[in-house]
């Protein structure tokens, strides 16, 4: 099977599973309407297929708690796009090739499904994960990765930046530069959800040391990569394929790896850490094929 038909295997598994997660749920109205919209848009579930690859490697195979951890990581990384979406914060239209949670309902409803879908994540690794310590190791490295440390920093000093340069100076020479500020920002704002569902799914597998700092490794490398990937497909990328709006990085003066380093040696970047990736799976052998395509798509991917 080639690699997109693996990840769209599992994003079918992991659809099911949000759907079935959410119809649990006692809730109606407007916010039951806009939580299924947002969580049915076609993303990729690139982080949660990762952990359940992560739990097969080290596992054998699928169990429930990593059914479970999948659900909940893309929740948590639904919800970002929604708020980061918000007028407040990138202010865009299009998402997942529909309109914005915040066009489609309104303001309130978008930042209400945000907190929804942040909530909802942690309350199901809490009642539904089978063992109440590996519970607690998840909801650590999920919220860990998702909070004030993680992607709230890299979206922070994004948007600071972004907003405001001179008032964030201060923080750009702490990082030591345009390409150290460049590296905080995105190894905080998406690098380490990609670490954080490595280590989920390795924990979920039973993971001994070695393989979950190897796998945690990994994910971190493969979160820089994937968007470093993401800014150079801003840059060449059509909105219509990527169902998000291109171009808004060069319009916002973002602070993007294009901007900062230049096409040719962001490209050189990306295959650097798609290569020290798959480097980090030597120790699993031929199991690890698909985490290695998976390192490699990055390269390639369009959308
Ligand atoms: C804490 C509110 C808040 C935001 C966090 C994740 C984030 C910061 C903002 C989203 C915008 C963005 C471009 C983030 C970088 C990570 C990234 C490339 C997100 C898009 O991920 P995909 O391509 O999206 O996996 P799909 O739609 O396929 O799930």
């Amino acid at each position: 099977m080639n690699f997109n038909a693996l990840l769209s295997k599992k994003a079918t598994f992991v659809n099911n599973t949000l759907r079935f997660l959410l119809t649990q749920q006692p809730i109606s109205g407007d916010l039951r309407e806009a939580l299924i919209y947002v969580i049915e848009a076609p993303g990729k579930r690139v982080r949660s297929a990762l952990v359940l690859w992560c739990c097969e490697l080290v596992g054998g195979k699928i169990n429930h708690n990593a059914e479970i951890a999948a659900a909940a990581i893309e929740m948590v990384h639904t919800y970002s796009l929604v708020h980061d979406d918000l007028p407040a914060m990138d202010d865009d239209d299009l998402r997942r090739g529909l309109p914005t949670c915040h066009k489609a309902f309104d303001e309130a409803t978008a930042i209400l499904t945000g907190d929804a879908l942040l909530t909802l994540a942690f309350e199901i690794l809490a009642k539904e994960i089978d063992e109440p310590t590996v519970a607690v190791e998840l909801i650590g490295q999920l919220a860990q990765a998702a909070g004030p440390a993680g992607m709230i920093a890299g979206q922070m000093a994004d948007l600071k930046a972004e907003n405001s340069p001179h008032r964030f100076a201060s923080q750009k020479r702490s990082s030591g530069g345009s390409e150290e500020f460049l590296e905080y920002i995105h190894t905080n704002k998406t690098a380490k959800m990609f670490r954080c569902a490595a280590a989920m799914g390795a924990i979920c597998g039973g993971a001994g040391k070695d393989e979950f700092d190897h796998l945690c490794e990994y994910g971190l490398k493969i979160g820089l990569g994937f968007q470093i990937a993401d800014d150079i497909l801003d840059v060449c990328g059509s909105s219509k394929h990527l169902g998000k709006t291109a171009g808004k990085d060069a319009k916002a003066d973002k602070t993007t790896y294009p901007a900062v380093l230049g096409m040719e040696k962001s490209k050189q970047l990306a295959k650097k850490l798609a290569d020290e990736a798959a480097a980090l799976l030597a120790p699993f052998g031929p199991k690890a094929d698909t985490l290695r395509q998976l390192a490699m798509t990055l390269l390639q991917r369009t959308r």
